[in-house]
């Protein structure tokens, strides 16, 4: 171990079981920490698995591991809110947002068609934008991201700058959309939480930035989506190796006001 080291931690916690055993997925976290922070760290998400609003877990792991690759620095997804009155209104500008990110209209409307079996996961799904077909063969786990974060006190910064409250949530959302989006194979993410009292989503792309919409669930709907809209995915495997163990730092620049 030398001082310039980073670890990655990863959390994962279920109720009636392990996931693999067909238990309920309660939380999952994953973080980038320094050695002398790695109480901190597991803390963190102990904290976040003890008290989420998806139930109590009897399974939960923490697991963490040296990163052997040099950590490239994103700046953060340019950010934008659509208020909207209603759930209906809410899949409307999602999807109406999806089709400006250069998502067909068909592989749109499939999408829509299958979030509801799709929501018990714990990772996301990769949806091909021209076969209309779900790609990933992860079944009920799907793809986790991993290897991602984004120091507290720039952050601290970026959310000040910007009038958003601070919360772990829009961190760790906008880390994983700025990760996901920048890989030239993403077209664009659709996502919203499968936290019973967090109603608020997004759709995440290059073109569009991250683009929050309030409304895409009705409280206490524990039904969560998290797809990635791909294209040109020649390597499968070199992608999720990518969305998996790629390590990035999220890094905003007061100067270059996104
Ligand atoms: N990698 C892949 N999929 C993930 C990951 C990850 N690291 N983390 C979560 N998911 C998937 C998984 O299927 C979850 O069930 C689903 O996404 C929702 O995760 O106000 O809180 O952490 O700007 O519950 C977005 C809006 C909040 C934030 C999203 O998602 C804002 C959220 P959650
Ligand atoms: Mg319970
Ligand atoms: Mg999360
Ligand atoms: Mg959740």
């Amino acid at each position: 171990m030398s001082k310039g080291d980073f670890y990655s931690v990863r959390m994962r916690a279920s109720e009636d079981g392990a996931h693999e055993l067909g238990g309920k997925h309660i939380s999952g976290g994953e973080l980038i920490s320094t050695y002398d922070n790695l109480k901190n760290a597991v803390n963190v998400l102990l904290e976040k698995a003890l008290t989420h609003s998806r139930g109590t877990p009897d399974f939960l792991q923490i697991q963490f591991e040296l990163i052997d690759k040099p950590i490239t620095k994103l700046r953060p997804l340019p950010i934008g809110t659509n208020e909207v009155e209603s759930v209906k209104e809410g899949h409307s500008i999602a999807q109406s947002l999806l089709e400006i990110a250069g998502v067909p209209r068909k592989c749109i409307e499939k999408a829509f068609e299958q979030i509801t079996e799709n929501s018990g996961l714990r990772g996301a799904i990769l949806f091909d934008i021209r076969s209309s077909v779900r790609i990933d063969n992860r079944n009920e786990k799907g793809v986790r991201v991993s290897r991602m974060d984004w120091l507290t006190t720039n952050f601290d910064k970026w959310s000040d700058h910007h009038k958003i409250t601070p919360s772990l949530r829009v961190k760790e959302a906008l880390v994983l959309a700025t990760k996901v989006s920048q890989h030239p194979a993403t077209v664009a993410e659709l996502c919203w939480s499968d936290d019973p009292e967090y109603i608020t989503g997004y759709v995440a792309g290059k073109k569009i930035g991250y683009q929050r919409i309030t409304r895409l669930k009705e409280y206490g709907d524990e039904r969560g989506c998290r797809i990635f809209f791909v294209d040109g995915l020649s390597d499968l495997h070199a992608y999720i190796e990518y969305l998996e163990k790629q390590p990035i730092f999220v890094e905003w620049e007061e100067e270059n006001v996104t």
